[in-house]
């Protein structure tokens, strides 16, 4: 069995404590880091989306997934976030009101921060008026990420949008959303500036959106 696929296996059941070991092997036998991160541990992630659709498994095997692959992130991190010495500015990011998922949240803030940004992460569940005081907190922010996984939560993005307008902020931040079920379509009717489909796209859309 490929090292990628022990590590799928790994992150879909849950085994946290064998996840850095399997990592680290994969890594001395020379499969590149952004390798190890899709198409073993997010490729993990959709299985047992798909699982939890089908009824296969439940919340309680998501949630030990997830601890799987938050602790594989951490061995990666190093290798995936070289952090560049020029300031790109400062990039607000958080996963919207009633919404707890922060993996892909926390990938994206990650590759941000190595594409040269200050990231100020908000976490999850974030509220509009949140996002609003962060702003304010931080004038010389120019960028802001929404993050929503939760189709229930898709309003959200439009509620944060909303307020970040009321505020009177909305000129001066470009606003970024993306999660598993966002769109370009849905970036467009919630009146965001971008949308960005994966963390490395949106790294590469921060830095033009800062241009
Ligand atoms: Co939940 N969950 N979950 N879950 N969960 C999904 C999202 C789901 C699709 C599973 C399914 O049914 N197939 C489904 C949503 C269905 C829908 O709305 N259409 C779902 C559900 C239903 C739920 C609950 C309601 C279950 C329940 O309680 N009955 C509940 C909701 C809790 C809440 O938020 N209020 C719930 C809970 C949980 C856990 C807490 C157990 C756990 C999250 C743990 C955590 O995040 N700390 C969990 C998990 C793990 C998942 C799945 C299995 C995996 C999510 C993940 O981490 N993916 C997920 C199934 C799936 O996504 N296929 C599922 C890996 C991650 C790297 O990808 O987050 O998509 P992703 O991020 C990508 C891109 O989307 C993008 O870049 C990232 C990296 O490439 N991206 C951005 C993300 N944010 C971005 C922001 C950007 C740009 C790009 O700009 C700012």
């Amino acid at each position: 069995m490929s090292k990628i696929v022990e590590i799928q296996n790994a992150v879909e059941t849950g085994k946290k404590k064998l996840i850095r070991g399997l990592i680290e092997e994969a890594l001395a036998e020379g499969h590149p880091a952004i390798d190890i991160l899709n198409k073993g541990m997010i490729a993990a992630m959709g299985i047992v989306g798909d699982k939890f659709k089908s009824g296969e498994v439940f919340v309680p095997e998501m949630l030990i997934a997830a601890r799987t692959m938050k602790e594989g992130v951490e061995v990666l991190r190093p290798l995936l976030s070289r952090g560049q010495a020029s300031a790109s500015g400062i990039f607000i990011i958080g996963t919207v009101e009633g919404d707890l998922h922060d993996i892909g949240k926390n990938l994206v803030a990650m590759m941000i921060e190595s594409a040269g940004f200050e990231v100020i992460d908000l976490g999850v569940d974030v509220a509009p008026e949140k996002f609003v005081e962060a702003i304010m907190a931080n004038p010389d922010c120019r960028l802001v990420g929404l993050s929503a996984l939760l189709t229930t939560t898709m309003p959200s993005l439009h509620r944060t949008i909303d307020a970040i307008r009321e505020a009177g902020l909305r000129d001066q931040v470009k606003i970024m959303v993306g999660g598993a079920p966002i769109s370009q379509e849905i970036a467009d009717e919630v009146g965001a500036d971008a949308f960005a489909a994966d963390a490395a796209t949106a790294a590469s859309i921060a830095k033009e959106l800062a241009a």
